[in-house]
Formats: structure tokens, sequence, C-alpha cells
């Protein structure tokens, strides 16, 4: 293999090729510090041509390749196997915002470019890249179109998917596919933009997207709106759909847990409302310059949740800071949950009418499982889209490394994930809503779909990449 390295090292140079453990740390483990592995490398190409030339060298020598952008993903397929064989190709040099076209609405990017950079070079030229997550300041476009990122504007704007035009990927083989035309209406064929979507960096490298640029939205009504349950936040979703139409861009949910954690371990957090809630509600309207009637729409459309039970008590945000801190307890609930510990992320989607006897029917039973297990549950209720993170019972000592009942957590990670998938499955959701599959969920999510579907799924790969270098053992398991 050190023909390899050399190899590698002619394409890129010496000091973009990391071998050295320190050098490689930050590569080799996830965000969440649970999934780390080995890599025979590290090499970071800066342009498509040294991508297609590093992918060929691996592709002759038969070493195994995971692309990784910002390695913000939370399901182990941004970092290599414990094989030491894989090379990881990281993109994070590629950052280059390409051009930017308000009247075509496009913005052309490498896939390095962080999600906030991108937000950024769209609001400069007078447009919105809606695309919004906890992650943004570090996941990559790359990542974000690999997973099929969702985050808190799919209730108006969709899923990556539906933010792309055109992408440029380099093929397993080496080859590289430019599809960065980027135009709204292209019928000449298979849509192989969509197929790379959500393939994980399984069937190729993705180094550069065009994307869609929306209408800027310059007005905001934002209220943080305490309820009495799911099944009151689910009302009130229909309510202010029906009010606000297009307006309503955000409707995610938290429950108390999540909050409290919030208000533990995000300095200058702090309770907007004067009581406390079980549950809570961030609903936001955004419009154009044009659109003066937001505030409007939302008081009348809070006033009527009262009214109707559907709310308790809400804080509007007055100025853009009480906006920014109203967003910040629901943005911070990832980060303060990782304060406390040993985290079990469940990422899942149910239908809407299902989601409040859904969270009543399963919370017993993981309570049954692990007494005064916390299940912090927050997410895009708009989508159907929970998550529903487990953290050891508050009662169980706190220390710098969590919590003792970590290990508790842990050792029942298998039996509680099983509970969750099997009720998840037996509502007709999906274990997997937003962050993909991975290594940690392939086999889970393998195991709940059709043979047909697995077969499909397995067709595609050995047509695009035979050899199986692309990221082996994420999202599909091994055959
Ligand atoms: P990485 O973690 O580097 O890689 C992720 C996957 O994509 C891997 O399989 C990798 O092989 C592949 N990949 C990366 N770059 C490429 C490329 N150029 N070509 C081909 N394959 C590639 N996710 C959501 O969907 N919604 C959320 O609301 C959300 N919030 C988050 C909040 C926090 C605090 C954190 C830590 C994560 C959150 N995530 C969320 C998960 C994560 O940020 C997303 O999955 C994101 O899209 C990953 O981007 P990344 O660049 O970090 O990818
Ligand atoms: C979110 C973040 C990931 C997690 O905040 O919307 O996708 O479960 C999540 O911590
Ligand atoms: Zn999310």
């Amino acid at each position: 293999m050190t023909d390899l390295l050399d190899r590698l090292r002619d394409v890129v140079g010496d000091d973009h090729v990391l071998t050295a453990a320190d050098d490689v740390a930050a590569y080799v483990v996830d965000w969440t510090g649970v999934h780390a592995g080995a890599a025979l490398a590290v090499v970071r190409p800066g342009s498509t041509d040294e991508v297609a030339a590093v992918v060929a060298a691996c592709h002759e020598a038969g070493a195994p390749v995971v692309p990784q952008g910002g390695n913000t993903g939370l399901v182990a397929g941004g970092v290599p196997d414990a094989s030491g064989s894989q090379v990881v190709l990281s993109l994070g040099r590629m950052r280059t915002v390409r051009d930017v076209d308000p009247v075509a609405g496009t913005i052309t990017v490498d896939a390095g470019v962080v999600l906030a950079d991108v937000q950024a070079a769209a609001e400069r030229a007078g447009r919105l890249f809606p695309m919004s997550l906890g992650s943004e300041g570090s996941c990559t476009i790359g990542g974000n179109l690999a997973t099929n990122a969702g985050g808190t504007a799919v209730l108006r704007y969709g899923m990556t998917r539906e933010l792309v035009l055109g992408l440029e990927v380099v093929l397993p083989d080496g080859r590289v596919w430019d599809g960065l035309r980027g135009l709204r209406k292209d019928n000449t064929g298979y849509d192989l933009t969509q197929l790379f979507v959500g393939s994980e960096g399984t069937l190729g490298v993705i180094t550069g997207a065009v994307l869609r640029l929306f209408p800027a939205t310059t007005r905001h009504a934002t209220a943080w709106v305490a309820v009495p349950g799911v099944a009151a936040a689910v009302a009130l979703l229909g309510l202010a759909q029906e009010r606000a139409g297009a307006h309503l861009s955000t409707f995610e949910i938290a429950n108390r847990q999540a909050l409290e954690l919030v208000l533990a371990h995000l300095p200058g957090a702090s309770d907007p409302l004067a009581e406390p809630s079980d549950w809570y509600v961030l609903v936001e309207l955004a419009g154009t310059a044009t659109d003066d009637g937001l505030d409007d729409s939302l008081e009348a459309i809070l006033g009527d949740a009262v009214e109707a039970d559907l709310a308790i008590d809400a804080a509007v945000a007055s100025s853009p800071a009480r906006r920014s801190a109203l967003w910040a307890l629901r943005e911070g609930i990832s980060e303060a949950q990782k304060v406390e510990g040993a985290t079990l992320k469940q990422d899942v989607t149910l239908p809407i009418a299902r989601l409040a006897d859904w969270v009543d029917e399963i919370g017993p039973r993981v309570a049954a499982a692990l007494p005064g297990v916390r299940p912090v549950t927050y997410g895009h209720v708009g989508d159907g889209n929970l998550h529903y993170n487990l953290s050891a019972p508050a009662s169980s000592p706190a220390s710098t490394e969590g919590r003792d009942g970590d290990a508790d957590l842990r050792a029942a990670a298998a039996h509680l994930s099983t509970a969750i998938y099997d009720s998840v499955a037996a509502a007709n959701g999906s274990i997997s809503a937003e962050h993909g599959l991975g290594r940690a969920k392939a086999a889970a999510a393998a195991s709940y779909k059709s043979e047909v579907e697995v077969d499909l799924m397995r067709a595609v790969k050995r047509a695009l990449d035979p050899d199986g270098l692309m990221n082996p053992g994420a999202l599909l398991p091994p055959p």
C-alpha cells in the first residue's frame, strides 16, 4: 500500500495525505464520539481533478474510499470502519462558490462548501438558500446531498433532494460525471442527480452541485408556544397551515426534558414563559418585504389556539434578538444533550396523525426497559419527524464524562432500538427520517424492507460500484 500512498502524495501533495494518528484523529471519530474507526490514510484533494485522480488510484489499488465532508453525520457513514484499510477522502479543501445566478435562482458550489457559507452567499445575492440544520456551521453541501439532509425548513421547502438541480460526481472508477446543467426542465433520461442524492458516499463522490435559490424572507413572525401535548401540537399545525398557508415555514416540537437540557447547558438561555409545560412548539411565519401582515396572522392563530385549548401560553418574538433567542432553545438541544453524556438517538418519521399515539405508546415501553431513562423528544413535527433521543436518568450522578447511567443506557441500546424500530414499522413510519443509515442503521433498515427493495438497491450498487469500494458497509449491509 506504500505505492498507493506515494501516488496519492503525487496527486495532492505530501501535506494533504495524513497517516499519523494525531493528524487523522478528527477524521476517524464521528460527532457523537461513539463511532471510531481507523484509516489507511486521510487524503484532502483540492479540486475535482484531484478527487478523480485519488479515486482512480484507490480503485486500481483496490482500496476502499470513505468520502467525508464536515463529519457531522450521526449514523457513522462518514468515518472509516476499524479495518484500517479504508482511505478517508475529505472534501474539506473544496470550498469554492463557483457561480450565483439570482435571476435563474441558482448557486453552483464545490461539495466542500459549508452550509452556512452557501446561506451567506445566497443572502449577499438577495436570495435565500433555505436549508437549515443545527450543524450548518460545519456540515458541507456534499454531506447534505449525500445524506439528503432535512432540517427545520423542510415543511416549506422540502428535503435536500428538492433543492438540487444538478451534480458533478466522481464515479468509483475515477471518471467524472458533469451533470451541472442547472436546468429546471431536463427530461432526457434517468434522473441521475436524484440517484446520487441520499447515496451516502456509496455510489460516488459528489464534487459540485447546482442548488436552487428562493426569494429572500425578510419578514418573520416567531413564537415559542406551550401546548398541552403532541395531539394539540398536531392540531395547532393544522390550524397554522390553514391560516398561514405558504407563509408557515417552521413548526418544531420539543418536550420539557429537551428544554431543561438547554436551560441547563446553553449559556444565556432562559425560559420565555412563566409556567413550565410538558410540550412546546416553535412556530414561524416568513415572508418577503411586502408581506406585512405576518404578526397579525400569528397573533390570530395563537388567539384561536388558546380558545380551542390547543395552546396554553406563548412568547412572541418582539425583535430579531428575541427571535434568535427563541430559535436557540430549539437549535441548542443537540449540543445540550451531548453535555450530559451518552444519547441513544432515534430519528424517526411517523404518519403525522399517529405521532401522539406513538409517543404515548412507546414511553412506558422504554421506561419499563430502563427505569428513569429520559426520552428527550423534539424535532420537525410538521414533517412527522421526531428525534426520540434517550438520555440516562437525571438522577444518575453526573460527571465530566457523562452520567453513571450511561453504561446502562449503552447496554440497553440494542434492546431499546429494536423496541423503537418495531413500533415505528408497525405505525408505517421510517426508522431514519433525515440522518440516513450509515453503518449504524444499514442492517436494521434492510431488515424492515422487502427482499425486492433490498435487491433493487443492491442492483444499483453493483451497477455503479461493481468492486464495492465506495464506502463499504454504509447504507447497505454487506451482502
Ligand atoms: P459527513 O458527516 O462528513 O458525511 C455524511 C455522509 O455523507 C457519509 O456517508 C459520507 O460518506 C457522505 N459524504 C460526505 N460528503 C460527501 C461527498 N462529497 N460525496 C459523497 N458522499 C459524501 N441532519 C439533518 O438531516 N437534519 C438536522 O436537523 C440535523 N441537525 C444536526 C444537528 C447537529 C448538532 C449535528 C451534529 C448534526 C445534525 N444533522 C442533521 C446531521 C448532519 O449534520 C447531516 O447529516 C449533514 O448532512 C452531514 O453533512 P457533513 O458534511 O457533516 O457529512
Ligand atoms: C435536529 C439533530 C441531531 C440529533 O436537531 O433536528 O436532526 O438528533 C437533529 O441530535
Ligand atoms: Zn433534525
